[in-house]
């Protein structure tokens, strides 16, 4: 038996495009209106209008916090020009999370720009730190008093990888000094908005907020114990886990660990090329592991081993996703109970963890993959938007409870 302490934050997330439905106003929409992906998000879950329904079945599963995004271009759809409308939309959405004692946690920034951005070029201009920090400081001082938990941008580094180095997602640009430039101003972005979000909670005398990135994290592991492949799991590990975190690190503009982690990603290097040592794992398709239906590896041992790794920055972490997308449920549950098996160990071996908010509430638009991948505690018909709660949920939901697992 495992005991959580009483204090465990429980919870899921969602994020605004990939559930409100209807953001015409952001790069993704206009990118999948020009066939990028394999679908369009078009209603997606029609949350923008439904949130209640899926705030009153979270409650119900007895989670005590939940991440939701706001949607900048929603907020800010020209430039300099806000939308009070949408403005009052999030101050509700967020009150009604406090109503029914969800603790928020709400994200600035979760892969989408406004289409007026984009058109400046978006992350690439030199400029979109001052705008993201300009659109940060107007919601998060409206959402201020009822907000402590804070994260800027989410993934940055999958957004940097997917968009600048593979191509695949909207600018589609595949360019190192172009995918190194982004993340200069993705550290830059992040650390003006963080000084401005508790500039806004010292003025108005509020209790010092808890601001992050969401970090996605892969657990890198050699294929064979090869000193070249060693090699590259710690170059990976600079990389993609550490360097950011790092750099916001340097700079004092984090106060908690946030973490995505999902899966494992094997490495086996041939070369000395970047494509090697940075990008490509391994080549050879013979894990043995169980996957999602993403074909991701399920390699919880990841969990526990990363937030070790993270525990020499002696932050709290908090674990901002986790999550399968499976079509067998019980797969669903065997998931998250092997990972809150690993998150408890971390935790008994000096891991600081606040909280566990699963990936996701609801089954949603899996970006360029369209909507086929089932992610949800929460099945969504598409047809009708009814939700339907999975047993797993039920499973996840005697734990929030009771903080124990059986
Ligand atoms: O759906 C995404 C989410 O937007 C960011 N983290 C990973 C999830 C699953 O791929």
């Amino acid at each position: 038996m495992i005991q959580f302490p009483h204090t465990f934050l429980w919870g899921a997330a969602t994020s605004a495009h990939q559930v409100e439905g209807n953001n015409k106003f952001n790069d993704w929409w206009e990118w999948e209106q020009h066939g990028g992906g394999k679908a369009t998000s078009g209603q997606a879950c029609r949350s923008y209008d439904l949130y209640s329904q899926d705030f009153y079945l979270a409650k119900e599963l007895h989670h005590n916090a939940h991440r939701i995004s706001v949607e900048w271009s929603r907020i800010e759809p020209a430039e300099g020009e806000f939308s009070q409308e949408a403005i009052e939309h999030y101050k509700k959405v967020v009150e009604s999370l406090k109503e029914r004692g969800l603790e928020p946690i709400v994200t600035l920034h979760h892969f989408t720009n406004p289409l007026w951005l984009a058109k400046k070029g978006g992350w690439l201009n030199k400029k979109t730190p001052e705008y993201f920090a300009r659109f940060s400081a107007k919601i998060v001082d409206c959402l201020a008093d009822k907000v402590h938990y804070w994260v800027t941008i989410n993934e940055p580094m999958v957004y940097v990888y997917h968009s600048y180095i593979l191509g695949a997602w909207p600018p589609e640009l595949k360019s190192i000094s172009k995918a190194g430039q982004v993340t200069d101003n993705l550290v830059a972005g992040h650390v003006v908005a963080y000084r401005k979000i508790h500039e806004i909670y010292k003025n108005r005398q509020l209790s010092s907020p808890m601001v992050s990135i969401a970090k996605n994290v892969q657990a890198f592991v050699a294929c064979r114990p090869t000193l070249l492949n060693k090699f590259g799991v710690y170059i990976r590990n600079k990389y993609y886990n550490l360097d950011f975190l790092e750099r916001i690190r340097r700079r004092k503009a984090i106060d908690y660990i946030g973490i995505n982690y999902y899966s494992r990603s094997l490495v086996d290097i041939s070369g000395f090329s970047y494509d090697e040592l940075f990008v490509g794992g391994c080549k050879h398709n013979h894990s043995a592991l169980p996957k999602n239906t993403l074909g991701w590896d399920i390699y919880p041992q990841g969990l526990y081993d990363i937030l070790m790794m993270y525990k020499k920055y002696n932050l709290p972490q908090l674990i901002l996703e986790n999550g399968i997308c499976t079509l067998d449920d019980n797969q669903r549950w065997d998931f998250i109970r092997d990972h809150l098996v690993k998150l408890s160990q971390a935790m008994r071996d000096g891991a600081r963890v606040l909280g566990y908010i699963h990936w996701s509430l609801i089954d949603n638009f899996e970006w360029d993959k369209g909507f086929a991948p089932c992610f949800g505690l929460i099945e969504m018909d598409y047809n009708t938007y009814k939700r339907t709660v999975r047993e797993s949920a039920r499973k996840l939901a005697q734990v929030c409870l009771t903080g124990i697992l059986e």
